[in-house]
């Protein structure tokens, strides 16, 4: 594949997801494998720049909110078809990771994307998804004797969940069972220390490194 064949589809497919066209966002994706060109590529070089950019839109009134919920469609049916290319073989799991967006908050993109960048690393992912209340966490602790939870918050008015969960986990006595690792764009390494996580990482990739750190 030329480079001008490789950056027209990066440019098409960063506008599909701009604009919310999620039919040809999925054809883009799918071209782009049949083509070489390698998942993370397609999914740093262009659809997270493009969720990027709907963000800033939204926060200077140039997009609402039915603009920033297409866009978000269209990336997710993106991510499904380039999940399965991203997840690892055959290898034993690393070790299992409880995942979930804190109560009060809905955004999962940002947290899929750790899941599958885990997965991929080797990882067993639970996934409870968002909104996920503090007791639920605690419940799946008990279930799935995970050795690390993951926590992401992405509302500066969701960030205390994260807080509040760490310290329903240690009420419940099941917080030296446990690594925990947070993220979601308000969060920080200070915030992380402030709440008393073990790690936090800024994106998907250093989620795997941080992961990885904390269990050797
Ligand atoms: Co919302 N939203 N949203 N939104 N949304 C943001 C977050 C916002 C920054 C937009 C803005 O104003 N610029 C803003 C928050 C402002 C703030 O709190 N300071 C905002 C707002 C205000 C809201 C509503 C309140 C809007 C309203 O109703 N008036 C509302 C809240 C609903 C709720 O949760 N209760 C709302 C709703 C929505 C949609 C439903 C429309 C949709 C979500 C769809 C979905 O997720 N299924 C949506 C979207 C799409 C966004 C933006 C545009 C994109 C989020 C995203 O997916 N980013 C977002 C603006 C932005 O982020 N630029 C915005 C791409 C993703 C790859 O990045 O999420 O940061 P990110 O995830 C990264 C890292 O954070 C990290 O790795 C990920 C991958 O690299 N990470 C971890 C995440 N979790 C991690 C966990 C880890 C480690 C790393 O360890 C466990």
């Amino acid at each position: 594949m030329t480079d001008a064949r490789h950056a027209d589809l990066l440019d098409a497919l960063y506008e599909h997801v701009l604009h919310g066209e999620a039919e040809p966002a999925v054809e883009g994706v799918g071209e782009g494998l049949q083509l070489g060109v390698r998942p993370t590529v397609l999914l740093f070089e262009a659809l997270i720049p493009a969720l990027e950019e709907v963000g800033r839109r939204f926060e200077t009134g140039e997009y609402f909110l039915p603009e920033m919920l297409i866009a978000a469609r269209a990336m997710r049916a993106s991510m499904e078809v380039l999940r399965p290319h991203m997840s690892a073989t055959d290898a034993p799991s690393l070790g299992t990771v409880v995942m979930g967006t804190v109560a009060g908050d809905i955004h999962d993109i940002g947290k899929d994307m750790v899941d599958i960048m885990l997965e991929g690393a080797g990882f067993t992912i639970v996934d409870l998804g968002v909104n996920v209340p503090a007791t639920r966490f605690v419940e799946a602790i008990r279930e799935h004797r995970p050795a690390v939870v993951g926590m992401s918050a992405f509302l500066t008015t969701t960030m205390p969940q994260v807080g509040r969960t760490i310290e329903a986990i240690r009420e419940a006595g099941l917080r030296d069972e446990v690594r925990i690792i947070i993220g979601g764009a308000p969060i920080n390494d200070a915030f992380a220390a402030e709440v008393g996580a073990d790690g936090y990482a800024p994106d998907a990739s250093s989620a795997v490194r941080v992961t990885k750190t904390l269990l050797a």
